[in-house]
């Protein structure tokens, strides 16, 4: 049998009908709602699904939540409610979703729209102060600590000491041990800093720049951020990581290179842009006598050849760090061993 004698693919359908069943009461309740809501009921199921298809149960639906879950379970007998729901059209959006309990933590407000606004982001990323005050409560209450924000912290905190504590040599559990020796002119004047980068990172977020992000292009972002980390780390650049890749020379190399890069080439641009995202050295002027980082931990302590303590590989080694990302035990980690590993 050739080809042509294979009967033709018949074209997809745009749209398709759904039929749920429920009780009268349940039906003009919802339509009720859905008016106040000055919303179709077609619109808020469709919401409702898609919220339902990307994030679980746990989603919070729009509209009338108790209404549309119990649609879900199939309810009970009585009106009968047709609705057309719209397939996915591109093949992307059947892909999974990387980050999504951080998009939620950061997205969901009254009301849950699957987007994320600036203003919500600033707002739930929080000064640096109240990361602060946080992070010592998720030591002494972490129960205290709003879930989202409890989502949040390790991101949060991560970027704020690598933003701003590292480039200006400050220990951030100095600051933490001494939040009241903080004075308010070093907070306000991290927060100018922060939220710059806040906003950077959300444009950067926005592929079509309409203001929103949404769950979608989160995820892009975010698996491009993780593309980016194996890239980082696959020190000699043959596509995996492997314990060759933390020979410290390596590093040592290719941020030289860079450097070099960056002072004669057209990349000097890109590297007075980032300084601009800097604390300033005029700010913090007493908290840089006080909370003084002590020396970095160098590649070498850190990538040590003491692999084994005990037998046991140290999940700091790089041996130990190959090993726990490496599912198939084939000596490297592949990118999609990296992107399942990630934590995303
Ligand atoms: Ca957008
Ligand atoms: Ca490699
Ligand atoms: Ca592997």
């Amino acid at each position: 049998m050739t080809q042509t004698n294979r009967p033709r693919k018949r074209p997809s359908k745009k749209t398709e009908a759904l039929e749920i069943r429920l009780s009268p009461e349940e039906k003009s309740a919802f339509l009720d709602a859905c008016q106040r809501a000055g919303r179709t009921a077609s619109a808020v199921l469709r919401d409702a699904m898609r919220g339902y298809s990307q994030f679980g149960p746990m989603a919070r639906l729009p509209g009338s939540p108790t209404m549309i879950v119990s649609a879900f379970a199939g309810a009970s007998i009585g009106a009968l409610l047709l609705l057309s729901a719209v397939q996915g059209t591109e093949p992307g959006e059947q892909d999974r979703l990387y980050g999504m309990s951080l998009f939620n933590s950061y997205a969901v407000s009254d009301f849950y729209d699957h987007e994320l606004t600036l203003a919500e982001y600033l707002e739930r990323s929080g000064s640096v102060q109240s990361t602060f005050e946080q992070m010592v409560l998720s030591q002494t209450d972490p129960d205290a600590i709003p879930a989202q924000d409890r989502t949040t912290i390790g991101e949060r905190s991560g970027a704020i000491f690598g933003q701003l504590f590292i480039p200006a040599n400050l220990d951030p559990a100095l600051f933490r041990e001494n939040m009241e020796r903080v004075t308010d002119g070093c907070w306000a004047a991290m927060d100018d800093v922060r939220y710059a980068r806040l906003r950077r990172r959300f444009e950067s977020w926005d592929a079509d720049q309409n203001g929103r992000v949404t769950a979608r292009e989160f995820s892009d972002a975010t698996l491009a951020t993780i593309r980016q980390s194996f890239q980082l780390q696959d020190a000699d650049g043959d596509g995996a990581i492997a314990i060759a890749d933390f020979d410290p020379s390596i590093w040592q190399a290719r941020d030289d290179a860079n450097r070099a890069a960056s002072e004669t080439g057209g990349q000097g641009n890109v590297s007075m842009r980032s300084q601009s995202f800097h604390l300033p050295e005029t700010a913090c002027a007493t908290e840089r006598v006080w909370a003084q980082a002590s020396a970095p931990t160098s590649p070498d302590d850190f990538f040590s050849a003491a692999t084994r303590e005990d037998g046991r590989l140290r999940p700091n080694s790089a041996a130990g760090m190959v090993a726990s990302r490496d599912l198939d035990a084939n000596g490297q980690i592949s990118f999609a061993e990296f992107v399942a590993t990630s934590g995303y």
